[in-house]
């Protein structure tokens, strides 16, 4: 029996850390807590997937490319699918929008529609999954601009600066769901034991120390003069700095991530060669914008080597950015290369 001298720790669950949230805003519905506490049911089925990837016989590619030519994989479709089942008919939301598909996905006729909007990459990083590497989800919510009725695609078509929710889950050696609503970021790890994601990074701010930068080294022939003047700097090649260590997985939850705990840049430029790819290979809604909305809470940057991802305002729902992501100083200093040189 406790007798109020023992040492405990306080276990904080997703849901009780959501509906605490809620309570510091009066005005409030709950409808926010509902969605957000749905998106990280969606999370744990789709953990539950990717966990088991090498033993399930849903490994493995299906013959169809998705709307950006890539082939897709499986668990894609899973993911996909488990997020827009879960959401379409709760009556919180107006539409969605998702990296697999070319359109928006409105919500069926026969539902009521809500306030807000939310749009997500369900598995990035999937080319990576028959190697048992990390992959997550990212996600994002707004506030409808259309007044009421089915959502449109103006309504996705939000800047950053706009989010009322951003946050990812990443299936890893644990599965992780990290979020913000703008005020600061926190992270859960799943309790696979009990099926329930427990706080275990609550107010996470990223390191000022850099300890990685992370890009594909790979494409540097494809580099601007400026980024690859970066990228010199980074190594230390102009004797500016000592060199910083270089972490890449190919994955961006996984780079992301890491970066966010320990400091660091993740940086994916225009490419100059490739002309799928004038403007890199991220996209600014599904993977960009969150992403910059959550640094940005956690004491970073995200910037597209010009200017504030979260300022951007989107021309179409696929559109692609480069993206220059991180420590805050570092991403300034990659914004100088390219204003000196390129
Ligand atoms: P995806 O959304 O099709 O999965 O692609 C995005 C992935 C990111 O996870 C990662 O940062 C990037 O592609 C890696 O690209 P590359 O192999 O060109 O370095
Ligand atoms: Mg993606």
């Amino acid at each position: 029996m406790l007798d109020g001298n023992e040492d405990y720790i306080q276990i904080t669950t997703i849901e009780r850390h959501i509906l605490e949230e809620q309570s510091s805003h009066p005005e409030a519905t709950g409808v926010l807590t509902s969605l957000l506490y749905d998106i990280a049911l969606a999370g744990k089925v789709i953990a539950s997937k990717t966990t088991r990837a090498g033993l399930a016989e849903i490994l493995g590619r299906t013959e169809e490319t998705n709307v950006q030519g890539e082939v897709v994989q499986k668990l894609d479709r899973f993911a996909d699918l488990t997020l827009y089942r879960l959401n379409y008919h709760t009556g919180r939301l107006a539409v969605m929008a998702s990296e697999e598909h070319a359109d928006i996905l409105p919500i069926p006729p026969e539902y009521r529609t809500g306030k807000y909007v939310l749009l997500f990459d369900p598995l990035d990083g999937s080319s990576n999954i028959d190697f048992n590497i990390p992959v997550g989800t990212i996600f994002a919510v707004y506030r409808r601009i259309s007044e009421d009725g089915p959502g449109t695609l103006e309504d996705c078509l939000q800047p950053g600066r706009n989010l009322v929710v951003a946050g990812y889950l990443i299936y890893g050696s644990s599965t992780m769901f990290v979020y913000t609503t703008g005020h600061g970021v926190h992270g859960f790890t799943l309790d696979p034991s009990v099926g329930e994601f427990l706080l275990s990074h609550p107010h996470i701010r990223t390191s000022e120390e850099p300890a990685y930068f992370s890009a594909n080294l790979g494409n540097r022939t494809c580099w601007s003069e400026g980024v690859n003047k970066f990228t010199d700097y980074l190594l230390g090649l102009d004797s500016q700095r000592e060199a910083l260590n270089l972490r890449y997985i190919g994955s961006l939850m996984a780079d992301f991530h890491r970066n966010l705990l320990s400091g660091g840049i993740f940086y994916y430029p225009a490419d100059r060669k490739d002309p799928t790819k004038p403007r890199g290979k991220l996209r600014l809604l599904y993977e960009a914008s969150p992403l910059a909305f959550i640094i940005e809470q956690a004491g970073g940057y995200g910037s597209d080597g010009e200017q504030n991802i979260l300022d951007i305002h989107p021309e179409s729902l696929h559109q692609r950015t480069p993206l220059f992501i991180g420590n805050r100083e570092l991403v300034e200093k990659a914004e100088d290369f390219l204003k000196r040189y390129d």
